[in-house]
């Protein structure tokens, strides 16, 4: 009896180690995930007091300017035709389901109410109103989520030392204590997730600043799995998401790719990451070549190349996050409206191809993309020709037909998989969708 108390003792002081050491997501937090898959487009805004040098969000560090001169744009910043109503609105018209904001950037600047700092929007603008709160308030009216992008890079503050590999020319004295650093964040991420409502994901970005010494170090440095459980216990349903362009850690609940899809590198950050093959995946894009507002970036990637990124994201099984810079007035530049509007409107008829799918059991082919649901699956014709082979196999095909009107496709099943011979009257479109019914379920 003595013998099987203590062997039961030894299984649950194991099974408990094992809970302490690996993060376990809870219920709310599984919901999150799968609302957040399902949701498939949400939009980045990079916006601070940055924005007013219309030179992009890395101006303080590319220019260079030291912090002391840097900060006193905050005393001019004015935004005086924001209003967070109609950006939701131009939001959701664009088919997005939720906002990504910038809340602190790497210039340190909060463009929220803190107690952590006097470096915010309400103690150190003219402005004096809370962007965030507007945010979260006209978010909950119209239901988008909110998301917060928090920096861990700070070029401004002293007690960010040792430096990083960035911002060495802020004029920044020789010594700081990084322990004050750590729980000035922690203090401002409790704010974040304490004063606007339930948060979808913290968005963080900058860890790649000190990265020496690899993960573990990594983990050190930035105190990840200390600061991580600080969020889950206060809303264990919020997503963390970290841009360290490497695989996952332990404790994040998804995982994210700057301008490139998963498991690809065009744009150099995503070499060292390893795909996740079960948490959600987001690729994140600008529209023109900058994050935060550049007045003279006009080269915008068109509406039809936008909209195939957003299928294609999703038929890699990822979400789009598409960027906006606004200007330093409030207001969102006009091609990026433009574009947005463009999206809806095709979202509008073809949504149901994206939202709530899966990326397709097909790769990317030369025609285009595929993504599914059930038993359905949405071939994505780009490139168009007659016919074209889906490589299918093993599954009966019921029936083939085009999404935009149900006109029947003609078929042939060959052991190569499905042979589609394309209409010829939809040949100009963006994006020709073909709905293939199977007996069983993908
Ligand atoms: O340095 C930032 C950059 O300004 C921007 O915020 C992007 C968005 O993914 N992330 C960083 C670079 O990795």
């Amino acid at each position: 009896m003595k013998k099987i108390a203590i062997a039961l003792m030894l299984l649950l002081a194991g099974s408990a180690s094992l809970r302490a050491q690996g993060y376990v997501p809870a219920p709310e937090n599984l919901q999150n995930r799968k609302e957040f898959s399902e949701s498939r487009f949400g939009i980045f805004i990079h916006w601070g007091i940055y924005s007013m040098l219309g030179d992009g969000e890395w101006i303080m560090n590319n220019k260079p300017m030291t912090y002391k001169e840097y900060s006193h744009l905050a005393a001019g910043f004015y935004p005086s035709n924001f209003d967070a109503k109609e950006w939701v609105k131009l939001f959701k018209e664009a088919g997005a389901k939720y906002i990504t904001i910038t809340s602190r950037h790497h210039d340190g600047f909060s463009m929220f109410d803190t107690k952590a700092s006097d470096y915010n929007i309400m103690k150190a603008t003219p402005f004096k109103r809370d962007i965030l709160k507007e945010l979260s308030e006209a978010c909950a009216e119209e239901g988008l989520k909110l998301n917060f992008y928090y920096s861990h890079l700070d070029w401004g503050r002293n007690d960010y030392y040792p430096l990083g590999n960035t911002g060495h020319a802020a004029g920044r004295p020789e010594g700081g204590d990084w322990n004050s650093y750590l729980n000035f964040m922690n203090q401002q991420l409790t704010e974040l997730l304490t004063n606007y409502g339930p948060i979808g994901c913290i968005w963080f970005d900058g860890v790649w600043d000190k990265k020496d010494g690899g993960r573990e170090q990594m983990e050190k440095t930035w105190q990840l799995t200390k600061q991580y459980a600080l969020i889950h216990s206060i809303q264990p349903g919020v997503m963390i998401g970290n841009n360290h362009h490497l695989g996952v850690f332990d404790g994040e609940d998804m995982q994210m790719f700057e301008k490139d899809l998963p498991g690809r590198n065009t744009s150099g950050f995503s070499g060292d990451s390893e795909v996740s093959d079960a948490l959600p995946l987001e690729t994140c894009q600008t529209m023109n070549h900058n994050w935060g507002y550049n007045a003279n970036d006009h080269e915008y990637k068109s509406s039809e190349q936008l909209i195939r990124y957003l299928v294609q994201a999703a038929s890699n099984d990822a979400n789009l996050l598409l960027n906006i810079g606004p200007r330093p007035d409030g207001t969102i530049p006009d091609e990026a409206v433009e574009r947005l509007k463009a999206m809806g409107q095709w979202l509008d008829k073809y949504g149901e191809t994206v939202y709530a799918t899966r990326g397709g059991c097909v790769p990317e082919q030369s025609w285009g993309v595929t993504t599914q649901k059930d038993n359905k699956l949405f071939v994505h014709v780009f490139n168009c020709s007659d016919a074209i082979l889906v490589p299918v196999k093993g599954n009966k095909l019921v029936s083939a037909v085009t999404f935009e009107d149900g006109t029947k496709v003609p078929f042939s099943q060959v052991s190569e998989g499905i042979v589609l011979s394309l209409p010829a009257a939809q040949k100009d479109t963006i994006d020709q969708i073909i709905t293939l019914t199977f007996k069983n379920n993908l």
